[in-house]
């Protein structure tokens, strides 16, 4: 039985993705993650302007996961589109932009409509200014109702686990036109150096992923899952084909897959083969995992 499906209008040949902001985006790892038999892209956050990001360090590695303060680094919107300009991959392309308000996340949208499958809107930095979208269900409607507005193609909400209530964000989402929801961004966090006396980090906070955040994306998914009818996109502390089962069964449609990707990109394979053999194993379809732990 395979895991292929559609979704959002789109052809996945397995519910296996990329989560935006671990890897770089050259054509050439495109084609790469392709070839190793990832189910579709997520690209790192794209803005308007090109963007530096903050100064080192940016990453501490912990046993159970990473803190990262990146600062959204990106070659900004232009030198973006010269790089996808010819790329045609079989597997779908999901742009993730962010903005400082609905005006530039449509600019966005529209520059990118027709050169992607569809949009990511990362609304949850969790130690950037773009929180304040994400942290207010409002404004999360207002920004996704403006790309709704201004583009035809599928519009993906990220959402942060740095608020009281979640699932009040996702309806707002999914009121503003959202075709999906993808749950969740990093959660705020801080290491210290007891040498030097002082965070580790040049920006002080960032944003907690790996191993250990698994608990909490999966939470988040539950609860959207019972209070939402869009589809779930699950990301957070995915290593295994086990993890992949645990975020379907409470209520993804898809995964992506981040930090681990740091070890390398050959993962997509074996959690694609393990999901497949479970399915085999339950004479299950991949429909009937969704939702399949959920309490209604
Ligand atoms: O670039 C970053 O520092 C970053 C981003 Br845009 C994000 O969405 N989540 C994160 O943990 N880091």
């Amino acid at each position: 039985m395979g895991a292929e499906m559609e979704l959002f209008g789109l052809k996945f040949k397995n519910p296996i993705l990329t989560a935006s902001g671990i890897l770089g985006i050259s054509q050439k790892l495109f084609r790469r993650l392709e070839k190793a038999g990832c189910g579709g892209i997520v690209t790192k956050s794209i803005g308007l302007k090109p963007g530096a990001g903050y100064k080192n360090p940016t990453v501490v590695e912990l046993e159970y996961g990473l803190i990262n303060a990146m600062g959204l680094p990106n070659p900004g919107i232009d030198a973006f589109i010269s790089e996808i300009e010819d790329l045609k991959l079989k597997i779908p392309l999901i742009v993730s932009i962010f903005g400082r308000d609905g005006k530039e996340f449509s600019k966005l949208a529209k520059e990118l409509e027709d050169k992607c499958d569809a949009l990511e809107l990362n609304v949850s930095c969790p130690h950037t200014k773009i929180l304040e979208i994400g942290q207010h269900s409002e404004a999360v409607f207002k920004v996704t109702k403006t790309v709704r507005d201004s583009c035809e193609i599928p519009i993906l909400v990220k959402l942060t686990p740095n608020v009281t209530d979640i699932v009040k964000v996702a309806k707002q989402a999914e009121k503003g036109g959202a075709d999906g929801i993808t749950a969740i961004n990093t959660l705020k966090a801080l290491a210290i150096d007891i040498e030097a006396e002082k965070p580790i980090l040049s920006n002080i906070y960032g944003g907690l992923s790996g191993k250990c955040i698994k608990p909490v994306a999966l939470r988040c998914v539950y609860d959207i899952y019972k209070n939402v009818d869009i589809p779930i996109v699950g990301v957070g502390g995915i290593s295994c084909f086990t993890d992949v089962l645990e975020f379907l069964m409470c209520g993804a449609s898809l995964v992506q897959v981040g930090t681990f990707l740091k070890d390398g990109i050959e993962i997509f394979e074996e959690l694609k083969s393990g999901v497949e053999r479970f399915l085999k194993e339950k004479n299950y379809t991949y429909e009937d995992l969704i939702g399949r732990a959920v309490k209604m």
